[in-house]
């Protein structure tokens, strides 16, 4: 976990243009057929983006299945997180969170994860109070091996689980193509104690297809599709399923590289996407009202990116804009009775174009600064009038469409001299409130039991953050202590109120979301890597953090203090992992929303795997445990506590021609 990558290469696709910055981006690799992934999960291409996700230091995942965790990037969710996919928005289409949309690609999509902490986001990122995480796609570009095919496959003994990929890649100077196809499938998967849990199958293929063209030197277009469809996903926390969770995501960029004069590379891209989501509770029994709800998601955007270098600044500009529309709706079946119809996000549009710059100034090799900037104006409108009308008899007298202007700036310093490096940043951000906090009608959450209600004058959140870390490596040791705070004021929370009823049969009451006058949420965490012999390698991460609000409540789904342990091993091709994850007991849990104490757990795993060559073929084989001692628990993070999977023996290859 402490292996933190410094190193970026710009221009991944023109070795000779690459630029080693020193930036606090952290990373995960998830093509292991690259080599040098330092933090590629043991499963290697076979490992869901979930468990890649896992792996980076500051994420946490809500699970509420076996499928489509929530990525929480220092304790904030989704509302204050961006995710692009290599600088395309995209947005979910569930109104319960059912669908982030990570889940919408896949590992054999993706060349690396990365994340940027807190308001320092990357340039097409909005609203990341908490971090901004932006998927790389995996793409052969030109010149590489003229051809290269991939077969991989992966089964885990818990819940029967079976991954198969196959891709291909072709590539000259004046053409590329990669391309694949994915499958994974899991029955219910057992917790602890060989309890099965019940509704928590599901099925996923993924196609990919990416093209690149070069006419003439340094003028590339590049285009990428990707197709992508789970089915029969069980989720054991909610009280529904997911019949069809479906995703269309394409683009078209031009890029020069190599120009001459201030910038070197531009890029331009245009993209649009389309997600359709249809839950589904007709497997379930003891269902009072049988429902409908799907949603659906459609963004179109596009950004142009200029980088440039001069003396010691290394900067980007970038321009962007995107559109996004949601809409979800629910219609109820009581028995014997007339069905009912209800808008839950009534078709919101939302308009959203910024420029954004970052500025990397190498002062010398002590002495490195950061500086990051966005500015974005945002236009919201409710584009169905029944939906309008709606939430009008709660809000009278409100508009229809709101503007907004958000905005986010960053500074850090960073000095490093013989080993040592420490670190100081500051930044300070607005965020727009989300659909569901705006415009959300009688959603429920299942986490608190409470309906909730959007609401339309809701003032930006801001942000004031503060960070510092201090570390020290050499070859024997490694060691990093790092802390983060974030100040919010005007932070956006559903509180209840009890004029209202709620919608929902069992429903606690109705909350509508608030802004509190000030919330605060503090990071810390302290790493130790020590080489104890040339093939021997023993990690130790520790993690706390803390958050709390105005009315100084304790806010929901904050980590409780948490250890990770790791020996590592390295024999020739080989290596092996042995280690243990434990958390203590959450007792200061966000109890005023609804959330309760879960026990602490130390669960043990192992891992062996390596890359051989058999002939021609680069074989990677990889066989470990998870959960040895099948332990049943669940972490602070598990919707309504749903357990964790018990013992699990997995093994996978992938073979490279
Ligand atoms: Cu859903």
């Amino acid at each position: 976990m402490l292996m933190i990558s410094f190193v970026l290469s710009f221009g991944l696709l023109c070795p000779q243009d690459t630029i080693t910055k020193e930036t606090a981006i952290d990373e995960v690799v998830v093509s292991s057929t690259l080599g040098s992934g330092k933090k590629a999960a043991s499963k290697g291409r076979v490992a869901s983006i979930d468990e890649h996700l896992g792996k980076l230091s500051k994420v946490e995942m809500v699970r509420r299945g076996n499928y489509a965790w929530e990525p929480v990037v220092n304790n904030m969710a989704t509302e204050r997180v961006s995710t692009t996919i290599d600088g395309m928005k995209i947005f979910y289409a569930c109104t319960d969170k059912m669908d982030p949309v990570t889940s919408y690609v896949e590992s054999s999509n993706l060349q690396r994860i990365s994340l940027n902490s807190g308001l320092d986001g990357n340039p097409q990122a909005t609203g990341n109070i908490g971090g901004s995480i932006d998927l790389k796609l995996q793409r052969v570009g030109f010149d590489a091996r003229p051809e290269e095919y991939n077969l991989s496959a992966g089964y885990e003994s818990n819940g029967k689980v079976q991954v198969y990929g196959a891709d291909a890649a072709f590539s000259s100077h004046r053409w590329y193509t990669n391309f694949g196809v994915f499958y994974r499938h899991a029955d219910n998967y057992k917790a602890g104690g060989n309890k099965q849990v019940a509704f928590s199958q599901f099925k996923k293929t993924n196609a990919f297809a990416n093209l690149g063209w070069q006419p003439a030197d340094d003028h590339i277009v590049e285009a990428t599709v990707i197709y992508d469809i789970a089915t029969d996903i069980g989720y054991p926390a909610l009280t529904m399923d997911v019949a069809k969770a479906e995703a269309v995501i394409t683009s078209l960029a031009y890029r020069r590289e190599h120009l001459s004069g201030l910038f070197h590379r531009w890029e331009s891209k245009a993209y649009y996407n389309h997600i359709t989501h249809n839950m589904d509770d007709t497997k379930r029994p003891d269902v009072a009202i049988h429902m409908d709800m799907p949603g659906k998601s459609q963004t179109a955007g596009l950004y142009s990116l200029l980088q440039g270098n001069k003396g010691a600044h290394y900067f980007l500009l970038n321009y962007d804009a995107y559109y996004n529309t949601l809409f979800a709706d629910m219609t109820m079946y009581p028995i014997g009775g007339q069905p009912m119809y209800m808008l839950t996000w009534s078709d919101v549009g939302t308009l959203n174009t910024g420029v954004a710059a970052t500025d990397d100034i190498t002062l010398n090799q002590h002495h490195h600064i950061r500086l990051s900037a966005k500015a974005a104006w945002q236009h919201q409108r409710i584009n169905n009038d029944e939906g309008f009308q709606a939430l009008s008899i709660y809000f009278p007298g409100m508009d229809r469409g709101r503007s907004r202007f958000i905005s986010r700036v960053a500074a850090s310093y960073a000095y490093e001299h013989s080993g040592w490096k420490v670190a100081i940043g500051t930044g300070y951000g607005t965020r727009a409130p989300s659909v569901t906090e705006s415009y959300g009608y009688f959603l429920n959450n299942t986490f608190d039991q409470y309906d909730y209600i959007g609401n339309p004058h809701l003032k930006n959140e801001k942000a004031i953050e503060a960070n510092a870390s201090v570390g020290f490596s050499n070859e024997i040791v490694n060691i990093k202590a790092e802390a983060n705070a974030f100040f919010f004021q005007d932070y956006i929370i559903g509180r209840p109120d009890t004029r209202l009823s709620a919608m929902t049969l069992g429903a606690a009451g109705v909350k509508v979301y608030q802004n509190l006058k000030y919330a605060q949420i503090v990071n810390t965490s302290l790493g130790a890597e020590v080489r104890l012999a040339p093939w021997l390698v023993f990690e130790n991460h520790v993690k706390y953090s803390y958050g709390r609000e105005s009315t100084q409540a304790r806010l929901p789904l904050i980590a409780p203090l948490s250890y990770l342990g790791n020996l590592r091993f390295n024999w020739r091709r080989l290596q092996a992992e042995g280690g243990v994850r434990m958390a203590s007991r959450n007792s200061q849990c966000g109890s005023e929303y609804g959330e309760t104490p879960t026990p602490g757990y130390a669960v043990w795993h192992l891992n062996i795997g390596g890359q051989f060559h058999i002939g021609k073929v680069i074989t990677n084989l990889h066989l470990g445990v998870e959960n040895l001692f099948d332990r049943y628990y669940s972490t602070y993070s598990d919707w309504n506590h749903i357990p964790q999977k018990g013992r699990n023996i997995y093994v996978n290859a992938s073979f490279t021609l």
